[in-house]
């Protein structure tokens, strides 16, 4: 089983990160691969970042068709594009914020997301709502740290994010914790340590719900919204993203 998973920013060290985390809990037979676009933002904290990237997103799904991957993982917190990567793949497309909302919602009435900046708190939010996990989340937080900062090892990022973290446990009635970046995912096993409560890594969510979709055989339904993309021309330099209707 071949699953790949994007780091839609193009930096690289970030993405050895998300590597690491996915291969960590992949089971036997899965090979991760772990890539970033050859072009776009070095981060994604925002709208227009998160549009930007999507072009990328789909470059790396269209070679993965041609290559036989099974599935994906779309290892950003915004799930930036996911649904235009479910139309262009056969297999399942998961999204590590989706995945780890999810996964918090069976381990705790409540959760709290911990992300980054905030302003890209708004995301999550949105997020929340199209999934359906008002009742669930009890609150989407920022420690106010950029994404590169996650990436410096002079930083002060986990004292941050783990303040964060205290204080959601302590003022939003929350049982769990998930973290709203896929660059935060080398440290979720010492928040969940210290803090004594659930703390979940949407890669490593992400490639657990993807590599059990494909063990049942299951994958992306073709039929309605999901069905591959319309052929027709694409003009400019998309030109060679023009879908051909497979
Ligand atoms: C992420 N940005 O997971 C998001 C997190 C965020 O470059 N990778 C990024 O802050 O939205």
């Amino acid at each position: 089983m071949r699953i790949k998973v994007i780091n839609p920013n193009t930096t690289l060290s970030m993405t050895k990160t998300i590597g690491d985390a996915a291969r960590a809990v992949a089971g036997p037979g899965v090979e991760i691969v772990a890539v970033s676009p050859a072009h776009g933002p070095v981060s994604i904290e925002g709208h227009y970042d998160e549009a930007m990237a999507c072009v990328g997103l789909l470059e790396e799904v269209r070679k993965g068709e041609a290559e036989g991957v099974d599935a994906y993982v779309i290892a950003c917190f915004g799930d930036p594009g996911l649904d235009a990567a479910r139309e262009a793949a056969r297999g399942p497309v998961i999204g590590i914020a989706e995945a780890a909302m999810r996964a918090a919602s069976y381990l705790a009435t409540g959760f709290s997301i911990v992300t980054t900046l905030q302003r890209t708190v708004v995301i999550a939010e949105h997020l929340i709502l199209k999934y359906g996990l008002e009742s669930h989340c009890r609150h989407v937080r920022a420690s106010e740290i950029a994404v590169l900062e996650l990436e410096d090892p002079k930083s002060d990022a986990y004292r941050r994010i783990r303040d964060e973290c205290e204080r959601a446990l302590e003022e939003d009635g929350s049982g769990a914790i998930v973290l709203g970046c896929a660059g935060m995912a080398d440290l979720c096993e010492r928040l969940s340590k210290e803090l004594g409560v659930p703390v979940i890594d949407g890669v490593a969510a992400a490639v657990v719900v993807a590599e059990g979709l494909v063990r049942l055989g299951l994958r992306t339904s073709k039929r309605g919204d999901y069905a591959a993309p319309l052929a027709k021309r694409y003009v400019g330099m998309l030109e060679g993203f023009a879908p051909t209707g497979r």
